[in-house]
């Protein structure tokens, strides 16, 4: 279709529309409403912002502009988005249909992730290292990467884009972004920010449209220098192979299949609770959800039965309801996969203890919901032990020792988190110390911190989002070795 919707590419600092004219209407999962209509772009489209943005790499002044001024615009963007946080939410919760409060949970953590750059960019000044040569300066210098390409998802559509637009933007790197087809309306209001806080043409560019038109670029062409992508493992796959040809820098976050491990002595409420929270946040549709529950042998009757008899009260509702504690799936298609899933389940062997449908609850007959769901009696080599549903479905294992435990936890081609339940803290120890996940919670489920390391062992990913490493990702060390004799390191000198 095509509409007088305002332009939604940012390009050399201009708002324009696609070339072709193509739009996308943008509709509710809860409820199917209009909420955006924004531009279709295409790969012609992306190459003129690559372009944009390579001409601004390579001119200046962003990249040697000083770290103290970069920390500065960070900081700028951090108080914009906390001033604009209702609208940001608003327009968070329109495209993913998820609660308002979840919606203004994640700008706040937007906010936090952007404060937390702008507070470290300072970190990257250079430092010298020893030579062993009197005659001899050696130092290194960390570097922008260049021009990236930023490819996010729709789950946590802001706030994935924070993670890579800010230590992006502080280590003096150019960027392209292109958001989900599915939620670009934050990523939008990003942009209106960025410009606000004084981002100069060119370092900050948008895409909206289809990942195999307007993303594809972002992974093949060789103008860019870098690509970080956030999504699944199969589209992870092929951004990797792409980026080949052109030897890119890579990073990868490819969503996880994680073990939720409860041993007979935890806590019993506070794991009840968040064995609730680790599957069903966000209906399911988070890269670290707790979609395997791997429950000690002794408990587990007792334990399924008060998981499931909780999972029937979640109450789902739309954004608008503030009863509601878990909203919609993100699209007709995605529920199709889940509900798929759930099926195939069944058909291996999994006993269905609840869930397993759509609500029958006429009031949400317009949006893509799908009931907490619980199976039971699962095994590993089972495939939905293995493949992420990203739904709201948990399996259920069970395991009789210790070493069993982290045996089936760690029997997954993922590796992005986990967690272990105990009140032993030497088994607690040793049991996160043997996981082979990028993020292992104790006694706890789903915090992460800024200033912490995020990212996934084994085909969860690659590199690190957050933390210092965060930074580095979009870093180039550069060592020089300064001779004060001139040429005295030949072999042939005089
Ligand atoms: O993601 P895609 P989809 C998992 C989850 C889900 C599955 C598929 O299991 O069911 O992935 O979801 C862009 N070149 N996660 O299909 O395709 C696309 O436009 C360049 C886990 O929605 O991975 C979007 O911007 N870009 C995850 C982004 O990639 C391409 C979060 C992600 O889309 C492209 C979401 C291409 N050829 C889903 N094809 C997590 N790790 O949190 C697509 N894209």
């Amino acid at each position: 279709m095509t509409s007088v919707a305002p332009p939604s590419l940012f390009i050399d600092g201009q708002w324009c529309h696609a070339d072709s004219g193509a739009t996308r209407e943008i509709r509710s999962p809860a409820n199917q409403s209009l909420v955006a209509v924004v531009d279709e772009a295409d790969s012609a489209d992306t190459i003129r912002a690559i372009a944009a943005a390579r001409r601004a790499f390579d001119a200046g002044p962003w990249p040697t502009t000083p770290v103290t001024e970069r920390a500065q615009l960070l900081t700028r963007l951090a108080d914009i988005l906390q001033r604009d946080l209702a609208g940001f939410a608003a327009a968070e919760s329109g495209d993913t249909g998820k609660r308002l409060v979840e919606a203004e949970a994640d700008i706040g953590d937007v906010i936090r992730c952007v404060r937390y750059f702008a507070g470290i960019a300072g970190s990257l000044a250079g430092r010298v290292v020893d030579t062993g040569n009197p005659n001899a300066i050696a130092r290194i210098d960390y570097e922008p990467v260049g021009v990236c390409g930023l490819i996010t998802p729709w789950n946590y559509p802001l706030l994935q884009a924070s993670w890579k637009v800010a230590p992006a933007l502080a280590a003096g790197n150019c960027f392209v972004l292109k958001p989900s087809e599915l939620t670009p309306s934050t990523a939008i209001l990003l942009m209106h920010a960025l410009a606000e806080a004084g981002i100069p043409a060119g370092v900050a560019n948008l895409v909206t449209g289809a990942g195999a038109t307007a993303g594809a670029p972002l992974a093949s062409h060789q103008d860019i220098d870098l690509v970080s992508f956030t999504g699944g493992l199969v589209t992870g796959r092929r951004v990797m192979a792409a980026a080949a040809s052109t030897v890119k820098k890579v990073a990868l976050e490819l969503g996880g299949k994680n073990p939720n491990i409860v041993f007979a002595d935890a806590d019993w409420d506070a794991a009840v609770d968040n064995a609730l929270t680790a599957v069903f946040l966000h209906s399911g549709q988070v890269c670290s959800a707790g979609a395997r529950l791997i429950v000690q042998e002794q408990i587990h009757d007792r334990f399924v039965d008060a998981l499931v008899e909780r999972a029937l009260r979640i109450r789902l509702g739309g954004p608008q309801d503030p009863t509601a504690q878990a909203g919609p799936l993100i699209s007709e298609q995605h529920r199709a996969k889940v509900a798929g899933y759930v099926q195939a389940a069944i058909a291996e062997g999994a006993e269905l203890r609840c869930g397993g449908q759509v609500p029958s609850d006429p009031a949400l007959a317009d949006g893509w919901y799908y009931l907490p769901t619980i199976l039971d009696g699962c095994r590993s080599e089972m495939t939905c032990v293995q493949d992420e549903s990203f739904g709201p479905v948990l399996t259920v294992e069970t395991f009789q020792g210790e070493d069993d435990a982290v045996r089936i936890a760690n029997d997954t081609i993922y590796g992005l988190a986990g967690a272990v339940w105990t009140q032993d803290a030497g088994r607690a120890a040793r049991v996160a110390r043997r996981l082979r996940h990028g993020t292992i919670w104790i006694n706890d489920y789903h915090p992460y911190l800024p200033q912490a390391e995020w990212g996934g062992f084994k085909q969860s990913g690659v590199g690190r989002e957050l933390g210092p490493s965060g930074l580095l990702e979009y870093c180039e060390a550069k060592h020089t070795y300064q001779n004060v004799r001139p040429g005295s390191s030949g072999w042939l000198e005089g």
